[in-house]
């Protein structure tokens, strides 16, 4: 077939082009703009603020790689090609932040990073879901997974604080209350939602609960940690928030002994090439044990702001539905 670049790119209908430039202007002029980027200042700053205060470093986000997180579910490839060495977009940094924390002396770390995932429009829902998004992604060396789970309960208090004590008129435009939060988030574990309200017990939980929730032990990615001497058991969680907006971010001790990634690789029979040098770098042991988690930062805003489509949040619609006008 014979495909020219030109006609790919050219509107196909310049009506359907111009309702589309109307919309994305009229969404500029829409005062809540201001309002959403203020709480995004507030939120920003007290999340790196409350964390570089507790001892992280944070770092600048990695691009691209040969490597990447191969997620849990299917997309589309995000690839480039420098001088013939495939390189992957980042998914996640979950990689560099294992690797990051071998450098003596750095223990804790944190960095705001894009993340690019071209999620299958038929197997995802776009409320809450973006091909592009910004993750507040840390790890810690020698944690467990509720070391981390404490970390962020104090975190999210924390910033839920600063933004109705700094935002509050822009909640009160928005028509947003922020209800005051338990101190402490409850934590459920899988096993026992899944009996109680069958395979939909994440959003079935999001809906009915009343402060933000974790829930433990989902089978995923390789670099989850396996609960030791108990196989198909995991060390890992997600945070819920109330109101029905569904997941906030996920987290986990991670796999770093050589023997059990493999395993965990064959299990999920993924591809080891693209993984010789990871593979390599946990055999000499120098992956260290770590845990750590990744918050959403436009479902965070999402949530404060009380916006129920997650495309509201940002200026340039990056949703699964996008015209990519911009
Ligand atoms: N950042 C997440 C984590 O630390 C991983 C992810 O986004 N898939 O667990």
């Amino acid at each position: 077939m014979n495909c020219d670049v030109a006609d790919l790119v050219k509107p196909k209908n310049s009506d359907a082009n111009k309702i589309g430039l109307d919309e994305f202007v009229k969404h500029l002029e829409n005062p809540e703009v201001v309002d959403i980027a203020h709480i995004r200042n507030v939120v920003l700053r007290s999340l790196q603020c409350y964390t570089q205060d507790a001892g992280f470093y944070q770092l600048m986000p990695i691009l691209m790689s040969p490597i990447t997180d191969p997620l849990n579910h299917a997309v589309y490839p995000a690839e480039i090609a420098y001088e013939n060495r495939p390189l992957r977009l980042t998914a996640s940094m979950i990689f560099h932040k294992q690797l990051a924390l071998r450098a003596e002396g750095l223990n804790k770390i944190f960095i705001v990073a894009p993340n690019i995932r071209l999620e299958k429009n038929t197997i995802k829902s776009s409320v809450n879901h973006l091909l592009e998004f910004s993750q507040f992604d840390f790890e810690i060396k020698g944690a467990s997974m509720y070391d981390v789970m404490k970390f962020i309960n104090e975190l999210m208090v924390h910033v839920f604080t600063q933004v109705k004590t700094h935002a509050a008129d822009q909640l009160e435009r928005l028509g947003r209350e922020l209800p005051d939060y338990d101190q402490q988030f409850l934590i459920y574990s899988s096993d026992e939602l899944r009996e109680k309200h069958g395979e939909n017990f994440e959003q079935i939980l999001s809906t009915t609960a009343t402060t933000p929730c974790f829930i433990t032990n989902y089978k995923r990615e390789f670099y989850d940690r396996e609960t030791p001497n108990k196989r198909k058991h995991y060390n890992n969680f997600d945070l819920i928030y109330p109101e029905g907006y569904g997941e906030a971010l996920s987290g986990a001790e991670r796999e770093f002994e050589y023997e059990q990634i493999i395993y965990r690789m064959n299990e999920l029979q993924m591809d080891l090439a693209p993984y010789q040098n990871y593979l390599e770098a946990a055999k000499r042991g120098d992956i260290p044990s770590t845990a750590g988690a990744g918050i959403g930062i436009e479902r965070l805003l999402r949530f404060i702001c009380g916006k129920r489509e997650i495309k509201d949040i940002g200026l340039f619609d990056r949703s699964i539905a996008t015209k990519f006008l911009f």
